[in-house]
């Protein structure tokens, strides 16, 4: 196992995987910005390496800041998180050079399905259903036009090193094709400094269902099943689930999900932890999208019902230990399902609302799982994504799970910053969630309500209607300041 693990992150997941090193007595050392000096994951960690300025690209995308900290304080592993380096095959190949582990597919892999027309070819190389379309980027308008009258219209454009729904259009007809194919090229080219692009027929209101992988560097690769992740916003997860409402109408649909994903895993020579998405049409067809090369925001939700540890597992895999389990020992049980607290604004579209947080009070009891970055008198930076935390539930079927969501929502305060909290006790009562009818674009007609602000000094109110705070120790008790 490995000597000392740097964490090349920051906010909830530094913490998860402190966590797990923490558990396997494997010495941390956490990074930090200037933002950051007083985080939770640097409390946390045994050791922390200072790494620049807040801006991300002076700090936590800095690959020679990482590597340079890494040296000074004796790490052989850097666990990425995700989000900054984590998709990143340069950071990958540098680790290498380094001598350090990176904990998570190899450079090649990463550089393998980083384009979404590679990834799509190598699904298409494999068998593995891919939405129907081009082949390779698109070179010229007549080819577009032939292609899109053969998949029938609407067809799509996305950008080849796409990602975040950037340099993507919906294309209705022929007459606004090479607008469309004008403008995502262009953002694309803004974006990921590649004009390229390539089309997709369009389907209406898919489902994002995506296949949790695990690999070995001996040729193993599993499946975990799946997470529902259809309510998004703006490209931004907002609950995910597992198992899908859709495998209760169809069981057979997580295993040929599956073995899709771990055929398409395998082409690409794949270890350590990945996802597969996928779109599932409304007669549930399923179409390959992408790979995402880390260990992703929702991975909680699997562990609950598969009862493993995916970052320990990420950790013994990089070691390169055989993977301890078979497809056949993987079990699902009951149902969890996950939300993401934002520091941000629901009622002024979800602007995002850093500061300090004055009063916090988290949910605890049956079945909940929280996974916090922050603690009470943090300030919520404004330099990166306003995650708080992710809370996650399991109960033994899906509404039990939303009533336990809802319960732990409810148990919840957040005051000083603004959050989605409420927003998402309002989700959680619409029929078609309810209902596990749920599509990629719900949440665009979703009709959220703020509740009425507290009269008077908001703050002094909000904080009397909460249970107060002990009062201070009296001097004879002060020897009480220790967990003893
Ligand atoms: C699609 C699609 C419909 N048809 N492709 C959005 C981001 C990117 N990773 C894939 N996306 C989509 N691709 C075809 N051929 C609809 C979406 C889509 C979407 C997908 C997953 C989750 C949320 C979404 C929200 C809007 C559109």
């Amino acid at each position: 196992m490995f000597r000392k693990v740097l964490v090349a992150n920051r906010g909830e997941i530094a913490v998860r995987v402190l966590r797990a090193l923490r558990e396997r007595r494997i010495p941390s050392v956490a990074v930090y910005s200037d933002a950051d000096r007083k985080s939770l994951a640097v409390q946390l960690a045994d050791e922390a390496a200072y790494l620049g300025p807040s801006p991300s690209s002076e700090s936590y995308l800095r690959i020679d800041k990482l590597l340079a900290a890494a040296r000074a304080h004796g790490a052989d592993a850097i666990h990425p998180g995700y989000g900054f380096l984590s998709e990143n095959a340069e950071f990958a190949a540098a680790c290498a050079d380094a001598g350090i582990t990176f904990i998570g597919p190899s450079a090649a892999s990463i550089r393998a399905l980083g384009s979404k027309t590679a990834a799509r070819q190598l699904a298409l190389s494999v068998g593995a259903p891919v939405v129907p379309g081009t082949d390779a980027a698109i070179t010229d308008l007549a080819e577009a036009k032939r292609i899109a009258s053969r998949i029938g219209y609407p067809v799509m454009i996305k950008a080849a090193a796409g990602g975040g729904g950037k340099g993507m259009r919906v294309v209705e007809n022929e007459s606004s094709l090479e607008a469309a194919l004008r403008d995502a090229s262009s953002e694309a080219e803004r974006s990921f400094k590649s004009a390229e692009v390539y089309l997709e027929k369009a389907l209406i209101h898919p489902r994002h269902v995506e296949i949790q992988l695990l690999g070995d560097h001996h040729g193993h690769l599993i499946h975990l099943g799946e997470r529902e992740c259809s309510l998004q916003r703006r490209h931004q997860k907002v609950i995910e689930e597992s198992p899908s409402p859709l495998s209760a109408l169809d069981p057979t649909l997580r295993h040929r999900m599956g073995a899709a994903a771990i055929k398409i895993a395998q082409a690409a020579g794949y270890s350590n932890a990945g996802t597969a998405e996928f779109l599932v049409d409304a007669d549930r067809n399923f179409y390959f999208l992408e790979m995402n090369t880390r260990l992703q925001v929702e991975h909680p939700v699997t562990e609950l019902v598969t009862s493993l540890d995916l970052v320990h597992l990420q950790l013994d895999l990089a070691a390169g230990a055989v993977l301890p389990l078979q497809q056949d020992d993987i079990r699902w049980t009951g149902h969890a399902i996950e939300c993401r607290l934002y520091a941000e604004d629901p009622a002024n579209n979800f602007f995002p609302s850093p500061g300090v947080i004055e009063r916090l009070e988290l949910p605890s009891g049956p079945g909940v799982r929280l996974d916090s970055g922050v603690y009470e008198g943090w300030n919520v930076p404004l330099d990166y994504d306003p995650l708080l935390a992710k809370l996650a539930v399991w109960a033994p079927d899906r509404l039990t799970a939303i009533a336990r969501l809802e319960r732990a929502l409810s148990e919840t305060v957040i005051l000083g910053i603004r959050n989605n909290i409420h927003f998402f006790r309002q989700l959680l009562a619409d029929p078609a969630v309810l209902a596990g009818d749920l599509h990629t674009t719900f949440l665009n007609t979703f009709k959220y309500q703020d509740p009425p602000p507290p009269e008077g000094d908001a703050l002094a109110a909000a904080l009397a209607a909460y249970r107060p705070k002990a009062a201070p120790l009296p001097p004879s008790r002060r020897s009480a300041w220790r967990n003893a």
